[in-house]
């Protein structure tokens, strides 16, 4: 089988499970939006994690919100889709009364949950340890490249049941750890000359910004305590797209809006509490703005 999934925390959980429990001989790390706009051909070989689904994939894992954006899957398929804190927890659930070995995976499943839900403290943002602070490593917004080998290697270290410190402590993960704190100063720096309160909305405009600042997403939220969500902007991945990431505080959880649901209007995808889309560069500062009011209308 072919393994597809995202390059994220909880794209590397779901190919730690998949791995163990399946016989997979290639993983392929893509982009949610190639599934959505159909540029990845997809056969029953293949098993889709935290990724929408595509007909005619053998197995499915996922966890998003189905929006217009998505292709729905039929009543029965193989895999699970639910609204768990991870897709990894829906990968685990399934395959877990068949494979008990799994349980040795309990703390990075819940590691994971806690990451990809944003179920965090405040240490975690400001001093990141453990699974959390390897899932900051993978994080495709620092832009650390050499991406799939660094998937690859930590794959191989998770199914080694290597301890966490240990993994921490290779080379090319302490590189990247220490890539990330050296940067930290600059993202602060950035963070805050190019943000602003808009009512209970904190927006983020970096575009123009060459290279774009990187850094943990989650810093906004000790910066603008007083915002409950966030909407970043930053040069998309071509010229004419402007991408837009929107987030629910995690430390004031009061925000109304369905995150998955507003970016979905604009052809992008996510949960309830986040969300991301690309839009049209031209039109950015139109849409941008109607996402702002929308957001301060919901409150
Ligand atoms: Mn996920």
């Amino acid at each position: 089988m072919r393994l597809v999934t995202r390059a994220d925390m909880d794209g590397l959980t779901c190919a730690v499970i998949v791995t163990t429990c399946e016989q997979v001989d290639d993983t392929v790390l893509i982009h949610p939006q190639d599934i959505t706009d159909k540029r990845f051909s997809v056969t029953a070989n293949d098993i889709l994690a935290n990724l929408p689904y595509a007909s005619g994939c053998g197995k499915w894992f996922d966890h998003h919100l189905l929006t217009a954006s998505n292709e729905l899957p039929p009543e029965h398929f193989e895999g699970r889709y639910g609204l768990a804190a991870s897709a990894a927890r829906n990968a685990y659930d399934y395959y877990l009364p068949q494979h008990p070995e799994l349980q040795d995976y309990a703390t990075l499943v819940a590691e994971t949950d806690r990451l990809d839900a944003a179920q965090l403290t405040r240490e975690d943002v400001l001093a990141p340890r453990g699974y959390i602070l390897l899932g900051l490593t993978l994080d495709p917004r620092t832009g650390l490249g050499a991406y799939r080998d660094y998937f690859l290697l930590l794959l191989r270290e998770l199914r080694a049941k290597r301890a966490i410190e240990a993994i921490l402590a290779r080379a090319e993960v302490a590189e990247r750890v220490e890539h990330m704190r050296a940067q930290d100063a600059r993202f602060r720096d950035a963070t805050l000359a190019h943000s602003r309160l808009d009512g209970n909305v904190v927006v983020t405009d970096f575009r123009g910004l060459e290279p774009a600042p990187v850094g943990n997403r989650f810093l906004i939220y000790t910066l603008f305590p007083s915002a409950n969500v966030s909407l970043r902007v930053h040069a998309g991945p071509r010229p004419d797209t402007v991408a837009v990431a929107i987030g629910h505080a995690i430390f004031n959880r009061t925000s109304r809006t369905n995150v998955g649901l507003l970016v979905s209007r604009y052809g992008g995808g996510g949960h309830r509490g986040a969300g991301t889309c690309l839009v049209p560069t031209a039109r950015a500062d139109e849409l941008v703005a109607e996402m702002i009011s929308t957001m301060k209308k919901e409150g």
